[in-house]
């Protein structure tokens, strides 16, 4: 049993080491195979042109200066395609005391930002995956609240902040730790119990922590983030450090009173905080219209300008950050996560016989 346990921890720790490689460094291939001088593997290496197919124009087929900038040339023009603007129209946004004008129409971004979000949010749903994993086999201690689904959020989130914006979540906080500059391998080590974990294995799934690079966790605490992010903002404004503080909880942590206290001290003291409401459509297994009287989340608090947000389109959540930013007034940020959920159920249908004929034999025998 050991034995098979270890062997499940090994698994997983290659995996998120697998994994961990689009942040830590370019996929490296090796050039060994190829013929070729070591200046030429040294040219290679310069140019990042590991892995890339080549010509070998060289005696005997090897590959010859020549043929490493033919290679270069190429890899020049696909990155530039790559750059090439792309415009995606925007629907119009559903907005809360905003200023109708200045919500943006569309979006331009490229191919190789569009790949870089798609690449970093396939990372962090992996690793959700593989949290998963462990759970389901009983190797993580206490509680595990996932993030698969609502990726984009924090892509796009991340993708408009800086390190110098403080942000503060709920218990949902594993790929904020991962954004906000830890290693997915020492994520997956606090779920284990592990020294490399950010608490040193002794937090768990809800309590990961980077206070070097502004993240203030990882609450258990159902809304007890947002006071604190209140908190965090005032920091921003009495340091004049032109942070802001992103502070999110969920659509069932959106009745608590904590959020409205918040809210109005936000607001009176014209703090740089803007509160993001993930709405998953449940907390805890009821459904928002259960929960809320109001589910336009979006426009609680009615002095505090706020924005709908459709987060399957990640792009959505960046120019509706950029705005925010931009134009520095206190915004509310509703954030809508579509999930879906489908269920594969496979039903065997057995038919006993009848006695009398299990009896008899069956018709024909
Ligand atoms: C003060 C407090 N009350 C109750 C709980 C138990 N609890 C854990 S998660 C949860 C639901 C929260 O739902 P939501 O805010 O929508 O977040 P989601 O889990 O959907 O991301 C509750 C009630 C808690 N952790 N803290
Ligand atoms: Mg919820």
């Amino acid at each position: 049993m050991v034995g098979a346990t270890q062997g499940i921890m090994v698994a997983i720790r290659g995996a998120a080491a697998h994994m961990l490689r689009w942040r830590t460094r370019p996929r490296a291939m090796s050039t060994v195979a190829l013929k070729a001088s070591p200046t030429i593997h040294r040219l290679i290496r310069d140019h990042q042109l590991e892995g890339m197919a080549m010509a070998a124009t060289g005696p005997k087929g090897t590959v010859i200066r020549e043929d490493v900038e033919a290679a270069l040339a190429m890899k020049q023009e696909a990155d530039a395609a790559d750059l090439t603007p792309i415009t995606i129209e925007l629907n119009p946004m559903t907005t809360h005391l905003f200023e109708q004008s200045l919500m943006p129409t569309h979006a331009v971004t490229n191919k190789k930002e569009l790949v870089g979000y798609f690449t970093q949010m396939y990372a962090l749903r992996r690793m959700e995956i593989a949290a998963d994993v462990l759970y389901k086999s009983k190797l993580v201690k206490g509680f595990c609240h996932l993030y698969d689904g609502q990726e984009a959020i924090n892509i796009g989130i991340e993708a408009a902040a800086s390190r110098k914006d403080s942000v503060v979540t709920s218990y949902r906080d594993h790929t904020w730790q991962v954004t906000r500059g830890e290693p997915m391998k020492n994520v997956l080590g606090e779920l284990l119990g592990r020294y490399c974990g950010p608490a040193k294995g002794k937090g768990g799934s809800m309590h990961m922590y980077k206070r070097e690079n502004n993240f203030f966790g990882g609450n258990g605490i159902v809304g007890a983030q947002v006071p604190v992010g209140a908190g965090l903002a005032f920091a921003h404004k009495y340091k004049g450090d032109g942070g802001v503080c992103f502070t999110l909880y969920g659509d069932g942590a959106a009745n608590q009173g904590q959020i409205f206290e918040a809210a109005n001290m936000a607001a009176l003291q014209k703090l740089p905080l803007i509160f993001v409401c993930e709405n998953n459509q449940y907390g805890m297994g009821t459904a928002k219209g259960r929960g809320s009287a109001d589910t336009r989340y979006y426009a609680r608090g009615q002095y505090m300008p706020g924005i709908k947000v459709r987060v399957r389109v990640r792009v959505r959540v960046r120019v509706r950050v950029r705005v925010r930013v931009r134009v520095r007034v206190r915004v509310r940020v509703r954030v809508r996560v579509r999930v879906r959920v489908r269920v594969r159920v496979r039903v065997r249908v057995r038919v006993a016989r009848p006695v009398h004929a299990r009896h008899q034999g069956a018709p024909g025998a």
